[in-house]
């Protein structure tokens, strides 16, 4: 008997805990904690529910095994390799030829660092720079936002940083149920006597923990930020040498926020004044400051200037650039840190280097050896509504659902179907893959090796634990032959010959600033990591960015003056609350995976809205009743939970199970993210059978995917 211990990274979110797969022959019988790893981000080698069942969606008796071709809508034959990867390379060749803006390109923070560069990579050696990802419905306002005050989107410190703050402000993020195991560092400050605040529309798990907790109104976040910063000054309580040295913008921010006092604030939020104004004193007088966040601050169409306003707090206070300080965005993917970098966006090149700068393209089109495209291409939700003008005709969908994780999920439908060409590659079926011509059955990350940048730019290796079924590949395979087959059959980094995931590392360091010292041999021998930015190989890499200059052009840290803007879509008569979307511990997004887990589901079976007690009395509704609730866009069965969790007038829904029916496509104009975390809706009780019946209209989780025989 062959017994082995595999070290591995969680398949799941961006926290990145290691652990280990026990392989038995080469089957998987179980996990193994690595507490035997110095360094790592899950210290002891804790795993949260949904890292102890990553063996059960490995094994699940749907996973694509083969290629398959459509020969209608939802209906599959099986294909062989070869010809899968004829017929996708001909058809990307023949839209590139004619305008290579028709194609569409998605990236996925699902899968490792090699198969986003080169998904990156064979879109704008096709001549386009529509290439995207769900960072797009994520993190992009943190991106956009950090990068105007700070000069770069990323984490600027790292856990070890949020356990040694003395306060720590959690906004928009439900930290202890969306990144359970980093949220022990949050505890560990707190331990040690740091206080904690917490601003959510929710009384969340993370509530629980809060010192100082400050329930606002969805989409109120710049009332709310703007009011602390106001009694933050009034009070003179901030680093006045830190603002004058390292700061451009302050008297700005002054005038802007001049009027936001907290009565002010109060009515807008329905925050009391002098929780207000006791956040603002604990905050600014603590001494070390570390604030996070996630989709709570980022989901508006307001999110850019959410984070800057953030970023603005933090500097004014002078938390940067020293231990126990900084901004601590939590990124949501495993991978999303790392599709970023390896730009998997629409606007540049691996390492944030712009397309549109000349330079920049100038070093690509001698290292990768063709004319490069200059301008920006398009995003997620804008390449939805290009196919609806004819202006993209095929998409290529590397580990991404659109379907369910798109806001206002019908219209992403009817876009779906206007496509001429569609490339699929997943592990499993998905409900986007109903309207695809081919499909490509991927390797899981767990089934296969390679580099992946958790939310503190840490970059670590995973190994590959047990071998795909059937015929699934490795997404850098996959790619790498239809770059070949395209016609980019070449060596050294102006074509697609690689032998290994290592070999298109081994190109990423020599293109990428950040990641030039991050080699495959040092991550393999090194299984807590490195940070990035690591300029070479005998660098150790970088705890926190900025210690002594910010990465703007001029070093200073931009100041953002921003008024106050709500929500797109306010309650009116006809849709008289504000819905919110949001997550559950045991489940992970579109359900791909933890819908397959036995395990996960027994404990998480379905989604429950909540309601405020007040609100429920008036329309008759008790815990477990069905209820629908209707949008502009659509409506969407549910059970209620009646709850004083969520403030009146507040309805809060987990969108894991095709929520997305419902939420605003509206975008934020810099980020171009979605508003799916505020819009107004209307609630009805309805019976068990009407929830039945609408449920079935819903995408379904589980697809309606048919192979029949060639
Ligand atoms: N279990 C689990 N963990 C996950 C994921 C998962 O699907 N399941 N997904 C991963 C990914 S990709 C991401 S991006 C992260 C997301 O992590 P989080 O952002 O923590 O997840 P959410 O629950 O979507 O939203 C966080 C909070 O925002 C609050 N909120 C709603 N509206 C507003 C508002 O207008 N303002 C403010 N300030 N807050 C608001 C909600 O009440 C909610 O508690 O989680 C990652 N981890
Ligand atoms: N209403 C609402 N909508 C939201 C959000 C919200 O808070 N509210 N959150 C948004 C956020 S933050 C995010 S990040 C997005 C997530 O949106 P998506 O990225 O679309 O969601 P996932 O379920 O993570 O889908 C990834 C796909 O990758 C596949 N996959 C997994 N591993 C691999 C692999 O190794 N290779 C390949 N090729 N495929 C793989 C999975 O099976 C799945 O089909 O959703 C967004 N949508
Ligand atoms: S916290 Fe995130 S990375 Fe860690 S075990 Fe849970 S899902 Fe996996
Ligand atoms: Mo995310």
């Amino acid at each position: 008997m062959a017994e082995e211990l595999i070290p591995v990274v969680c398949p799941y979110c961006g926290v990145g805990c290691r652990l280990y797969i026990r392989v038995v022959d080469g089957y998987p019988v179980g996990i193994e904690y690595a507490t035997d790893i110095p360094g790592i981000s899950n210290e002891k080698g804790k795993l949260c529910p949904k890292g102890n069942a990553v063996i059960e969606y490995l094994l699940a008796k749907d996973r694509l095994k083969k290629p398959l071709k459509a020969k209608e809508q939802g209906k599959f034959v099986e294909i062989s390799w070869s010809e899968a990867i004829k017929e996708v390379a001909e058809r990307l060749k023949t839209y590139a030829k004619d305008d290579p803006n028709q194609l569409m390109f998605f990236g996925s923070a699902r899968t490792f660092n090699e198969p986003n560069y080169l998904i990156q990579k064979l879109a704008r050696m096709l001549g386009t720079n529509n290439v995207d990802h769900c960072a797009r419905l994520c993190h992009a306002p943190t991106v956009s936002g950090l990068k105007q005050v700070f000069g770069a989107g990323a984490m600027t410190n790292t856990y070890k940083d949020i356990e040694e703050a003395d306060v720590i402000f959690i906004i928009g993020h439900n930290y202890a149920e969306t990144h359970p195991v980093g949220f022990r560092y949050v505890l560990k400050a707190k331990e040690r006597g740091a206080k904690v605040i917490v601003a959510d529309p929710r009384f969340t798990r993370t509530a629980w923990f809060a010192d100082i907790f400050l329930q606002h109104y969805p989409g109120t976040d710049i009332a709310l930020i703007n009011g602390l910063i106001h009694v933050i000054i009034k009070e003179k309580l901030y680093d006045a040498k830190f603002v004058r040295e390292r700061c451009v913008g302050f008297d700005e921010v002054v005038k802007a926020v001049e009027k936001f006092t907290p009565e002010y604030v109060e009515k807008i939020t329905g925050v009391p004044a002098d929780l207000i104004v006791e956040a603002a004193r604990t905050f600014a007088t603590a001494g070390k400051g570390v604030i996070t966040w996630a989709m709570g601050l980022t989901q508006h169409t307001h999110g850019h200037d959410n984070v800057r306003l953030l970023g603005t707090l933090s500097a004014i206070c002078g938390y940067q650039g020293k231990e126990g300080c900084g901004c601590a965005p939590m990124r949501g993917q495993n991978n999303v840190q790392g599709a970023c970098d390896m730009a998997a966006l629409p606007n540049v090149f691996p390492g944030y280097q712009a397309v549109t700068n000349p330079e920049k393209r100038k070093f690509f089109e001698e290292f990768w050896g063709v004319e490069l495209n200059g301008e920006v291409g398009l995003t997620v939700i804008e390449a939805a509504h290009a196919i609806d003008e004819g202006k993209v005709k095929a998409y290529y969908i590397m580990g991404e659902n659109p379907v369910i994780s798109d806001a206002n999920a019908n219209h992403v439908i009817k876009a779906l179907q206007k496509l001429e060409f569609m490339v699929v590659q997943d592990i499993v079926p998905t409900p986007t893959m109903e309207f695809a011509d081919i499909v490509l059955p991927a390797a899981a990350m767990l089934e296969n090796e390679g580099s992946l940048t958790n939310t503190e730019r840490r970059v670590q290796w995973s190994f590959p634990a047990v071998k795909p079924p059937g015929e699934a590949r490795p997404d850098w395979w996959i790619l790498s032959e239809v770059g070949k087959a395209v016609g980019f059959d070449r060596d050294g980094s102006k074509g697609f010959r690689y032998n290994e995931a290592a070999d298109v590392l081994r190109e990423i360091n020599a293109c990428t600033p950040q990641y030039r010292g991050i080699t495959p041999e040092r991550l393999k021998a090194n299984l807590a990591g490195i940070h990035w930015p690591c300029p070479s190989p005998d660098h150790p890499g970088t705890r926190f960015l900025y210690k002594d200059r910010f990465l703007t052009p001029d070093g200073k840290a931009h100041l953002a003056a921003v008024d106050y803007r709500g929500p797109v879509e306010l309650p009116d008569e006809e849709y008289p609350f504000i819905l919110t979307t949001m997550r559950y511990v045991g489940m992970y997004h579109t359900l791909t995976m933890t819908g397959r887990s036995e395990a996960l589901v027994k404990r998480w079976k379905e989604p429950l809205a909540e309601i405020h007690p007040d609100d429920a009395a008036k329309l008759g509704i008790r815990t477990v009743d069905w209820i629908k609730i209707e949008t502009r866009r659509g409506v969407y069965p549910i059970r209620a939970k009646v709850t004083r969790a969520v403030k009146k007038g507040v309805i809060a829904v987990p969108w894991h199970w095709a929520a997305n029916v419902l939420t605003n496509d509206a975008l934020d104009p810099v980020a171009k993210i979605p508003e799916t975390k505020a819009c107004a809706c209307r609630v009805a009780k309805i019976s068990e059978e009407e929830a039945k019946k609408l449920m079935e209209k819903l995408p379904q989780i589980i697809p309606r995917i048919e192979v029949v025989k060639g």
